[in-house]
C-alpha cells in the first residue's frame, strides 16, 4: 500500500473534497481510504495497484481538481 498527500488548489469545502473521494475511489481502481484536509487544500490517498499515482493524477485533473505537481 502507498500513500500520497496531494495540494490541490480548487479545494474550497468539504464538497470538493467528496467529490475527489467520490470520482477517484470510482474510476481508479485500487484506491482505498481518501482524506481530505480543507484548510490545507490537500488530499491524502492510499492506493495499491492497479492503481498508481499517473491514474490518481489524470482522473483528478479530469474532473478539474488539478494537484499541484510534486
Ligand atoms: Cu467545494
Amino acid at each position: 500500500m502507498s500513500q500520497v498527500t496531494l495540494h490541490v488548489p480548487k479545494i474550497s469545502c468539504g464538497h470538493c473534497v467528496m467529490t475527489i473521494q467520490r470520482v477517484v475511489k470510482e474510476e481508479v481502481a485500487g484506491v482505498g481510504e481518501i482524506v481530505g484536509d480543507i484548510e490545507a487544500k490537500t488530499v491524502t490517498i492510499d492506493y495499491a495497484p492497479p492503481a498508481d499515482l499517473e491514474a490518481i493524477v489524470a482522473c483528478m485533473t479530469e474532473w478539474d481538481y488539478p494537484p499541484d505537481p510534486a
